[in-house]
């Protein structure tokens, strides 16, 4: 008997563009309004960042993605629908997606399972997984790009591998922390 390895995924900011397509519709209704460029994202959170411009702009920012279609229309970040197809056609290897649905949930839950149907095929639809806390999940390896995973388990069974994202490119480096730079090289 050989272990199998499982690895998570994390879905915006890792396998979807969440933050370019965020950008690209804040910028298209509000053309009027200050924005952040990537380059200058810091922070996880990107209504933190807006309401810290200004006050008002973080409700602005929500809105972007408690919109329909924000969801599906995400473009898959380079690289990653090859790499998840590759990883999961390895031997000894089960790759799960687990991404953590906003709580207005009128659109974006349906349309995570619409988009890893459209990119990844229906096989990927039952390898998915919606979860708030993933600490409650166990894996050998979770790629995501959030820095802070918490939850309500203290000691997750899997090592958190940093995906680089512009919001988390210029954290000091944490030798302890695994990253991974992209998909491609
Ligand atoms: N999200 C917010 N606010 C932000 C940025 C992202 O609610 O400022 C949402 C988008 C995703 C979720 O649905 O949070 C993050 O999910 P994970 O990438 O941690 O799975």
């Amino acid at each position: 008997y050989t272990k199998r390895l499982r690895v998570l995924v994390d879905m915006d900011g890792v396998i979807a563009d969440f933050e370019g397509g965020f950008l690209k519709k804040y910028r298209a209704k509000y053309p009027n309004e200050p924005y952040i460029s990537l380059e200058n994202r810091r922070g996880f959170w990107v209504s933190n960042q807006y309401g810290e411009l200004r006050r008002d702009l973080c409700e602005k920012a929500i809105s972007i993605w408690e919109s329909k279609n924000f969801f599906i229309d995400l473009e898959p970040l380079p690289g990653s629908v090859a790499a998840l197809k590759e990883m999961s056609s390895m031997e000894n290897t089960d790759v799960f997606i687990c991404t953590s649905p906003i709580k207005q949930y009128s659109f974006c839950p349906f349309e995570k399972y619409a988009w890893i149907e459209k990119h990844l095929g229906w096989e990927f639809v039952e390898q998915t997984i919606l979860t708030r806390d993933k600490t409650l999940v166990s894996g050998d390896l979770l790629i995501d790009d959030k820095p802070d995973i918490l939850g309500v388990e203290p000691n997750p069974t899997w090592e958190h591998v940093l995906f680089t994202a512009c919001h988390n490119k210029d954290l000091p480096p944490c030798p302890s922390r695994r990253r991974l730079l992209s998909w491609n090289s």
